[in-house]
């Protein structure tokens, strides 16, 4: 178990320059809020994007659902993340081979690596996905996730499959800053994955599809993870969006402090 640092100790003295962004964000605008924003309209996706920016400290897409998307989405985004200073975290999950993720990642309609701060993969097809990725990403100052540990009911991301993924994001710490997953990954002093955790909910348990809630205190106090991500508990009904993304903020930042207090005790 890692000896305890707050979000600004370990922007001081992280090797990732993305992991540094981020940290030093969290920070700065006290927040560990990230907010899924899964909409498939672009003009509700600047609306809610809008709404949620002054509260996270990542804004999480899934820019292949949007119906009517085009290049002024993307410019409309990162003027966005520039206003409300927020990162954007594009939750591509890529899947193949080195060489097709590269033009997964950098080509085709979407260029995601053209202005997604964060991306994130699996690990199944072996470490060729992550070094086919870094080479477009890195020289962007692009940062990866690993998905070590999904949060769906019967996800099979656990045992050996969660501690290689870990494993590979060792090999390549300077594109790879942390994971997707359920708790802190950390094995030595030495390491400072950042761990981001979606199916974090205040008031249901499950969505009927799979998806499992926990509170933001279970994920960042009991299971040490870093920021919480939510989707539906904020945008789920349109009339309360920044009154559920303060009230998610409010509840992610106190688990953090009420973390810190314990360590510091
Ligand atoms: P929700 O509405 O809070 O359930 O949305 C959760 C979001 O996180 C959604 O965009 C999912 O695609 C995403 N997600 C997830 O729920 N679980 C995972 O393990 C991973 C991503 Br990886």
């Amino acid at each position: 178990m890692n000896t305890f640092k707050t979000y600004g100790d370990r922007a001081k003295s992280h090797s990732n320059a993305c992991a540094r962004s981020l940290l030093e964000l969290m920070e700065r605008k006290q927040t560990n809020l990230s907010v899924a924003v899964d909409v498939t309209k672009k003009a509700e996706l600047l609306s809610i994007a809008n709404a949620v920016g002054p509260y996270v400290c990542v804004l999480k897409t899934h820019i292949d659902i949007v119906d009517d998307f085009d290049q002024d989405l993307v410019e409309q985004l990162e003027q966005l993340a520039k206003t409300h200073d927020f990162m954007i975290f594009e939750d591509r999950k890529f899947a193949d081979i080195g060489n097709t993720v590269k033009h997964q990642y950098g080509n085709g309609i979407y260029k995601i690596a053209s202005w997604s701060h964060i991306t994130n993969a699996h690990t199944v097809p072996g470490e060729g996905i992550i070094q086919g990725l870094k080479d477009v990403g890195l020289p962007l100052g692009r940062g990866l996730l690993l998905l070590a540990e999904m949060s769906s009911k019967g996800a099979l991301t656990k045992g050996d499959y969660t501690t290689e993924s870990v494993a590979m994001a060792r090999r390549h710490q300077d594109f790879v800053f942390g994971f997707i997953a359920q708790q802190q990954m950390n094995q030595t002093d030495d390491e400072d994955f950042i761990v981001m955790t979606p199916g974090v909910g205040l008031d249901v348990k499950g969505d009927g599809l799979g998806q499992q809630y926990r509170t933001p205190h279970q994920v960042i106090v009991d299971s040490g993870c870093d920021v919480i991500i939510v989707g539906r508990g904020v945008y789920g009904n349109p009339d309360q969006v920044q009154q559920q993304s303060a009230r998610y903020r409010d509840a992610g930042w106190a688990a953090y402090l009420e973390r810190c207090q314990q360590h510091k005790a």
